[in-house]
C-alpha cells in the first residue's frame, strides 16, 4: 500500500510542499485547508501536472478532516504568515489556537501519525502540537534547522564559491533571532571555514543567517518564505518515509539533552521511520552553550505566554 500524507494548510508552504510531495511518486498526498473549494482546486491542478511529469501520487482537496484518516506523516503549515514588520511573537496566540484545533482533528483520525509542525513560531506552535496530541515526543517534530541551515550553507557558499553539496553546518537552537549557526564546524569539503574566511565576515554571515527569515519578509512585502521552507519538510519526510536515518536539525522536545528540560529547541536529530529517533549532542564551547541557552530562555518567553507546563 502507499504511503499517505496529509499536509493540513493549502497555502504557500503547503501547496508548495504537496508539488514536491507528488512529484517525488512515493506517497498519496490529502492537502486540508479550511478554505471551501480551494485545497480541491489546487489538487486537481497538480493531479493533472501527474501524466505530463511521470507521476502517479494521488492529490486530493479537501475541507474534511475524515479524508486524512490513516495518515503515516501530518504536516501542519496552517496559520498565518508572518507579515512585515510584525514579529513571530506577534502571531503566537493565533496560532496556537489554529495549531490546537487542527492538532485535535488529526489525532481523531491518524492516532499512530507522526506530526512535523512548520507553523510559526515554530517552536512554540510544536510545543503546542505535542500537548494537544498527547503523543509521544518522537512523533511531534518542528521543522525549521534544516531551513535554517540551508540559509547559512547558501550564504557560505556563495561566499567561497564552492557547490553547495560541499558545505556541511548545523544551526541550532531556537527558529528565530538568538538561533545559533555553529559556524566552528561549518566546513566546505572538510575544511574549516575559518581557514577560508575571515573570522567578520563570518559574523556577518551569521547576522544574515539569523535575519534569513526577515530579509525574504521584507523583499516579498506580503508572505513570507516557501519555496526553501517547503524543500526542507521534504528532505525531513524523505528521511521518515524511506527510513533514511539521516541527521538534520530539527525542532525537538528536549528532555535533559543540552542540559535543557520541557522545551522543543533545534538540535540534530536522526529521523527515520519512527519519528526522531535519536537525538544527537554535540559537544559545545562555552560560548556556543551560553547562545543555546539564550536561544532556549526566548522559546521559553513563547512557551510561558501560550500557558502550558509540560
Ligand atoms: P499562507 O500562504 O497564508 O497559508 C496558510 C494557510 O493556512 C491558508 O491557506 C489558510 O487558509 C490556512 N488556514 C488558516 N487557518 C486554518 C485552519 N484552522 N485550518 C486549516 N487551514 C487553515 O502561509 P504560508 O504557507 O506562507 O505559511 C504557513 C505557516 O508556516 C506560517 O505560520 C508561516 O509563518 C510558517 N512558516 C514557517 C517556516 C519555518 O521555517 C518554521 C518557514 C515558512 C513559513
Amino acid at each position: 500500500m502507499r504511503s499517505k500524507i496529509t499536509v493540513v494548510g493549502a497555502g504557500f508552504v503547503g501547496s508548495t510542499l504537496v508539488q514536491r510531495l507528488a512529484e517525488r511518486d512515493y506517497a498519496d498526498i490529502v492537502m486540508y485547508d479550511i478554505v471551501p473549494n480551494m485545497p480541491q482546486g489546487k489538487a486537481l491542478d497538480l493531479l493533472q501536472a501527474g501524466p505530463v511529469l511521470g507521476y502517479d501520487s494521488l492529490v486530493t482537496g479537501t475541507n474534511d478532516y475524515a479524508d486524512t484518516a490513516d495518515s503515516d506523516i501530518v504536516v501542519i503549515t496552517s496559520g498565518f504568515p508572518r507579515k512585515p514588520g510584525m514579529s513571530r511573537d506577534d502571531l503566537l496566540k493565533k496560532n496556537q489556537e489554529i495549531v490546537s484545533q487542527v492538532t485535535e482533528q488529526i489525532v481523531r483520525y491518524s492516532p499512530n501519525t507522526i506530526i512535523i509542525v512548520v507553523t510559526n513560531p515554530l517552536d512554540a506552535m510544536a510545543h503546542v502540537a505535542l500537548h494537544v496530541s498527547g503523543f509521544p515526543r518522537e512523533r511531534v517534530i518542528g521543522m525549521a534547522g534544516v531551513l535554517d541551515t540551508a540559509r547559512f550553507r547558501t550564504f557560505i557558499a556563495q561566499e567561497v564559491g564552492a557547490s553547495v553539496r560541499d558545505v556541511q553546518a548545523y544551526v541550532l537552537g531556537g527558529h528565530g533571532d538568538t538561533m545559533v549557526p555553529l559556524s566552528r564546524l561549518c566546513t566546505v569539503a572538510g575544511l574549516p571555514i575559518s581557514q577560508l574566511i575571515a573570522a567578520e565576515r563570518i559574523e556577518e554571515i551569521v547576522q544574515r543567517t539569523r535575519d534569513g527569515g526577515a530579509e525574504i519578509v521584507k523583499l516579498l512585502g506580503n508572505g513570507s518564505a516557501y519555496f526553501a521552507p517547503s524543500a526542507s519538510v521534504l528532505q525531513m519526510i524523505d528521511s521518515i518515509l524511506l527510513d533514511k536515518k539521516q541527521i538534520v536539525p530539527c525542532a525537538v522536545h528536549l528532555e535533559g539533552e543540552y542540559g535543557l528540560n520541557h522545551l522543543f529547541v533545534g538540535v540534530p536529530a536522526q529521523l527515520g521511520s519512527k519519528g526522531i529517533e535519536k537525538i544527537i549532542e554535540i559537544e559545545l564551547t562555552d560560548s556556543e552553550r551560553a547562545a543555546l541557552q539564550k536561544s532556549a530562555s526566548a522559546v521559553q518567553e513563547l512557551v510561558d505566554v501560550l500557558g502550558i507546563h509540560n
